[in-house]
């Protein structure tokens, strides 16, 4: 099943049939245990059902990131291709052996990335800071966490990072991770009745003037830590009233010679979520001084 966060209706989509809810409240329906047996149970029975070509222009116009008031937190150094790509964009800078041995450590690397405010939903513009000259996506695997910190749902996230900020010094890292739309996640809050298959797969495309630059697949099977490993670290010491999302980390990360320009477009595909479409931008000087 899955949720469609739109302006300000819910819209829920259930093999294939579209439903408008009648709750606007999205902290409220999603924040509960047995999400998937309760829009099953109750949120399907006497809802408006919606013709399919009205929910694909709803989608297409009205839609946003999948989100009321949780927080978005994040892993790091999940998939060796992280731990590989970190140590050697901080080599200067010394900062190799953290990479190695958070990868191998008991306590995974957690982060927290973005309010609500700062997030980007499918369709939107994320941005690459202005004082940064090394920048890429990082498609994550984002689990939906309850206030419980039971795992509900799924979404695509977009981890966006500067590479040059981050790699000259590792403590510089909130600083390379979150700013104004550094965060993308949706289309749609994926509810499965079952625990998503290893074999997932998250594919992430670049195109530049609509030309692929970039493409490259991992399954969500090559991650080092569990789902729940991760999210009972996330939960030892912070309370979410409304649940949260948390990012698991890249697998993919693009070679060193690359980097986003404003107007490329990045698509990042998993397995029974979608497609998560963002154009990059650049914040407007005057914009961040409101
Ligand atoms: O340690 C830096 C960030 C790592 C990260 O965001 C990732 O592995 O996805
Ligand atoms: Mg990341």
């Amino acid at each position: 099943m899955k949720l469609y966060k739109l302006n300000p209706d819910i819209l829920l989509e259930n093999e294939g049939q579209y439903f408008s809810l009648s709750t606007t409240d999205w902290d409220g329906l999603v924040n509960r245990e047995h999400l998937y047996d309760f829009l099953l149970g109750n949120a399907l029975d006497r809802q408006l059902i919606v013709d399919k070509e009205k929910a694909d222009r709803l989608i297409h116009t009205e839609l946003s990131a999948p989100l009321g008031s949780q927080e978005i937190w994040a892993s790091g150094v999940t998939y060796l291709r992280s731990r590989q790509a970190r140590i050697e964009e901080s080599k200067d800078a010394g900062g190799g052996d953290f990479y190695d041995r958070v990868y191998e450590a008991e306590r995974p690397e957690l982060f927290f990335k973005a309010t609500a405010a700062r997030v980007a939903g499918s369709g939107q513009q994320v941005n690459i800071r202005r004082d940064s000259d090394w920048d890429v996506p990082e498609p994550e695997l984002t689990l939906f966490l309850n206030s419980k910190g039971q795992i509900q749902g799924y979404t695509i996230g977009n981890d966006m990072s500067s590479r040059s900020i981050e790699g000259e010094n590792p403590l510089y890292l909130p600083q390379a991770k979150t700013y104004d739309r550094s965060a993308a996640v949706g289309p749609c809050l994926y509810v499965p009745k079952a625990p998503l298959s290893p074999e997932t797969t998250i594919t992430l495309e670049i195109l530049r003037d609509r030309a692929t630059i970039f493409n490259d697949a991992i399954a969500i099977s090559r991650m080092k830590r569990g789902h729940r490993e991760l999210a009972e670290y996330l939960f030892r010491e912070c309370s979410f009233p409304t649940g949260c999302y948390l990012m698991t980390g890249t697998g993919i990360v693009p070679p060193t010679s690359f980097t986003l320009r404003p107007g490329d477009e990045i698509r990042i595909t998993i397995d029974s979520i979608g497609t998560l479409v963002n154009t990059v931008g650049q914040a407007e000087i005057d914009s961040l001084k409101k």
